[in-house]
């Protein structure tokens, strides 16, 4: 994997740290551990049956979101695809409401109608199934931004390697340079579209952001996705520049996928031996060995967060099923 181009040229990783805090990057740390038990615990309640439909966990990615979060903060735009469980989470959506919505019960975070790719806040668009439909919806965002001349929130659109090949990329950042819009498109590149590697999908698949941003005369970044705080050096940086400039930024994260594509997928394109090593970059661990954390201390707050996710389970299990009663609410086709 390319390495970090950003974090190199930027601060010591101690002073960086101390100016950060330990308090802040503890409580990263807490959220990184609850997306990852989140996502352990609802895969086995997909293997028992408890959950139905898709399941795409974002183990191994969860540097990313989170310092996107920390950095920007919750009042922008947000607009993600199917593997959106941890932007859920990070915008507030509760564990509980989130595993009733995957057990699709009634007090789901979409009334238990739209399960694992529909999450939703109220500044979360989705959640969305289509690779790179969630493009143009984030230039719809940051055109309203920009309509309503708010000078200090953005939008921020997730987005796969994957969908890079995809028209509604491009025409989205032609359109999105065109008009000055206020977006941070953010290529979380683990690499892999379902069993395809993107050596086999991108013509151009080295240096993605870098390559595509100048023919729509944008700027870009390219961050380790696995590491916290090269994350959190380059958020900070681009929020800077989008905050001064009101331009779209094209950002490309490395990352690695720690599962197959989705909870169906076995991966059996790529050897055990492969995953071993991709697991030894484990964004979680990393940051633990950069805070100096105890093994034990590590452990507690690791046990927390499982008992967090737990708790959300037993609830959901508990809950109420949408009443059949309902089945046309909410529907909004003529
Ligand atoms: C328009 C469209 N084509 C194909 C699919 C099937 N599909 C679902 S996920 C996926 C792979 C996308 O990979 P990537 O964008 O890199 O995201 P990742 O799953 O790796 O996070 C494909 C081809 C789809 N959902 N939408």
């Amino acid at each position: 994997m390319a390495k970090s181009r950003f974090f190199s040229t930027s601060e010591g990783l101690a002073d960086l740290i101390q100016r950060i805090g330990k308090k802040t990057l503890k409580e990263e740390l807490e959220m990184m551990l609850l997306i990852r038990q989140f996502e352990l615990r609802g895969e086995a309640a997909y293997q028992q049956g408890e959950v139905g439909g898709f399941y795409h966990a974002y183990s191994g990615e969860e540097a990313i979101q989170t310092a996107v979060v920390r950095i920007f903060g919750k009042k922008n735009w947000f607009v993600g695809f199917y593997r959106c469980h941890a932007l859920a989470l990070l915008l507030g959506a509760t564990p509980q409401e989130l595993m009733c919505e995957l057990y699709g019960r009634a007090n789901g975070n979409a009334k238990g109608r739209g399960g694992s790719m529909h999450l939703y806040t109220d500044r979360m668009l989705g959640g969305f199934a289509i690779v790179g439909g969630q493009l143009p919806i984030a230039a719809g965002a940051a055109f309203s931004l920009k309509y309503q001349k708010k000078k200090d929130e953005v939008a921020l659109c997730f987005l796969g390697e994957g969908a890079v090949a995809q028209g509604a990329f491009h025409e989205t950042l032609n359109l999105a340079s065109l008009w000055d819009l206020p977006v941070v498109f953010i290529i979380e590149n683990n690499q892999w579209g379902m069993g395809t590697h993107v050596s086999r999908a991108l013509a151009c698949h080295e240096g993605i952001a870098e390559k595509q941003a100048p023919s729509y005369n944008i700027k870009s970044y390219t961050l380790n996705g696995m590491d916290y705080l090269d994350c959190y050096a380059g958020f900070e940086a681009i929020k800077d520049e989008i905050l001064k400039n009101r331009k779209p930024i094209l950002v490309e994260c490395l990352c690695e996928r720690f599962k197959g594509h989705s909870i169906s997928d076995p991966a059996l394109y790529r050897s055990k031996d492969e995953f071993k090593k991709v697991q030894e970059n484990d964004p979680i661990v990393r940051l633990k060995n950069q805070l100096k954390l105890s093994d034990e201390k590590f452990k507690a707050l690791e046990k927390a967060a499982k008992e967090r996710v737990i708790e959300a389970m037993e609830f959901a299990a508990s809950s109420a099923w949408p009443s059949p009663a309902t089945l046309e609410e909410g529907v909004y086709a003529p």
